[in-house]
């Protein structure tokens, strides 16, 4: 799959959570939960629709913060299928 040029980028992460931002290669957004208990429990659940998808985010968790980041290893670059798993995330969160 080809990776989008930054204007296709930019056009897509209008449909997206505003605090999804640019980072390098990536599209990143940040979570914080109550505790920890709350932020693994999300991504227990990002972790099923990942492995749906069989797309999956790079991510770090300390205490009641997720950081997402999220590119398509194999096209070296953000693809749709990055833009498909933002929106399924942002649908788990206002949901
Ligand atoms: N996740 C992400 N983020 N990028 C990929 O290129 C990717 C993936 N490729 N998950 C998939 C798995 C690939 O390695 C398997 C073999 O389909």
């Amino acid at each position: 799959m080809k990776s989008l040029t930054i204007s296709e980028v930019e056009a897509k992460l209008k449909f997206l959570h505003k605090n999804w931002i640019i980072k390098e290669n990536f599209i990143q957004r940040r979570f914080i939960f109550n505790d920890f208990v709350h932020a693994f429990s999300f991504m227990t659940s990002v972790s099923l629709i990942a492995e749906k998808q069989n797309h999956h985010p790079n991510w770090e968790n300390v205490y009641n913060e997720v950081i997402i980041n999220l590119s398509t290893h194999d096209a070296g670059g953000l693809t749709e299928k990055d833009f498909n798993l933002a929106l399924k995330i942002d649908q788990l969160i206002t949901s």
